[in-house]
């Protein structure tokens, strides 16, 4: 494929699209199924606290990964912390730092410090070795994210887990229909936890769930989340209030139906970038090469030899957002140089070399059923334009830097 002879928006040409492609656009379908759930939902009067379509939901799902239990929660973030209360956490945990910053703050936030571990070239998920050598005596539990729906390295840390006596858990935000050696993500560790935030794969608005075949974590979980009620008038412990309402389980149901549609629509999306972006110096798109289910749900390019491809990672997402594609830096610049980790300890980049290498290369493109057959060729072209482009690009940008790319963003 050769680069269009299209000028770049940075270098003075109309913008390719009239308005903002998004990483994450929730895809909104079965909206009649929807609207008819919500309505029967409105006549019932039953609008949260354990209603049927919750019970559905969570029937669903744990039948789905084939787990005893799962414990539909607000939000992935709030399932972890009450997860760490349940499993009776204190002290450490480990995770990456190449994540969402909600999978150190879900802990952080009742009182535990994340230990920050380094992740893998290859899978960018937590390094095994590196993870079991930060395992000391106040390590209470070890915490894997599928990054990008990618599955840890799960039977290594298992292992370690067992070795070291500690409960594994995973944070599973990005990898809902995902499986690993044939078996669904949401049934490995001691419990998973899942995602179901709008920009998801599969959504419930707002949401999130645990899943585990632990018969007391799951009770405990289920007190929790209702501010420790056990009955009318009786409650058994200090909870909160993590509940999901029936309107986000009424839409986790509609979008339960369409999950396989949605899953094939991304990756056909996903294959086009495969083919769009083949043969790009220098940039690699992050791909599963497996016989395992994924869900095609992110589209992440790495700018893997900046020499060849001319740009650094940033100025490419400059070229894209100036063309209206708002592609995001996932997980820039890494939770352990975010607040208030950062001032605890601001040399923790040293001995995370994997998680400063991918924060700085990797970009998440706009994806999943929302996003065009031509999106997709766009959206390739430009990348490679950018690179055949690359010293005008960068002399352009060079003198236009202040009015780019915030990176608060
Ligand atoms: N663990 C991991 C590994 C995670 O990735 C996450 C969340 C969590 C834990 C915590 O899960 P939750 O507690 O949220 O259940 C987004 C999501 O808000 C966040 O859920 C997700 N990971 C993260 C990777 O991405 P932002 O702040 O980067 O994206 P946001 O909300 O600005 O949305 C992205 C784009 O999507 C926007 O530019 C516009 C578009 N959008 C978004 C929403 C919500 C829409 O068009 N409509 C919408 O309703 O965090």
């Amino acid at each position: 494929m050769t680069a269009s002879t299209r000028a770049l928006a940075v270098l003075g040409g109309p913008a390719r699209f009239p308005e903002s492609l998004h990483v994450g656009r929730p895809h909104v379908g079965g909206r009649d199924a929807f609207l008819r759930r919500t309505q029967a939902m409105l006549d019932s009067r039953v609008l949260t606290n354990n209603g049927p379509y919750l019970v559905e939901l969570e029937e669903r799902i744990a039948a789905r990964i084939g787990v005893k239990h799962c414990i539909a929660m607000s939000s992935a973030t709030t399932a972890l912390s009450l997860l760490a209360r349940a499993a009776k956490l204190t002290g450490e945990v480990i995770v990456p730092s190449f994540t969402f910053v909600a999978t150190a703050h879900a802990f952080d936030w009742i009182g535990i410090t994340p230990v920050f571990c380094d992740i893998d070239a290859e899978t960018w998920t937590l390094d095994v070795s590196a993870c079991e050598a930060a395992i000391g005596p106040s390590t209470a539990a070890i915490v894997g994210v599928h990054a990008f729906g990618h599955p840890c390295h799960i039977s290594a840390l298992s292992a370690v887990a067992a070795r070291h006596d500690v409960p594994l858990f995973f944070d599973a935000a990005h990898a809902f229909g995902c499986t690993h050696d044939r078996r669904p993500i949401g049934s490995f560790g001691d419990a998973e936890v899942f995602s179901f935030h709008a920009t998801k794969v599969f959504h419930t608005f707002e949401g999130g769930a645990v899943t585990t075949n632990h018969d007391d974590l799951a009770a405990e979980l289920r007190l929790l989340r209702n501010f420790g009620f056990r009955g009318f008038d009786d409650v058994a412990g200090p909870g909160i209030n993590g509940k999901m309402p029936e309107v986000c389980a009424a839409m986790g149901l509609t979008n339960l139906e369409i999950l396989e549609a949605t899953i094939e629509s991304s990756r056909v999306t996903f294959d086009r970038y495969r083919d769009g972006l083949a043969g790009i110096p220098g940039v690699r798109l992050r791909d599963h090469q497996t016989s395992d289910r994924r869900n095609w749900h992110y589209v992440v390019v790495e700018v893997a030899d900046e020499d060849t491809f001319g740009l650094h990672r940033d100025d490419l997402a400059r070229v894209l957002e100036a063309e209206n594609v708002l592609a995001r830096r996932y997980f820039f610049p890494g939770v352990h140089a975010m607040e208030p980790y950062r001032t605890r300890d601001p040399q923790a980049g040293t001995r995370l070399p994997q998680t400063v290498r991918a924060a700085a290369r990797s970009l998440a493109l706009p994806a999943g059923p929302e996003i065009s057959r031509d999106h997709v060729e766009q959206i390739c072209d430009i990348v490679r334009t950018a690179g055949v482009q690359a010293p005008a690009v960068r002399q352009a940008l060079g003198s236009a830097r202040d009015l780019s790319l915030d990176s608060a963003r």
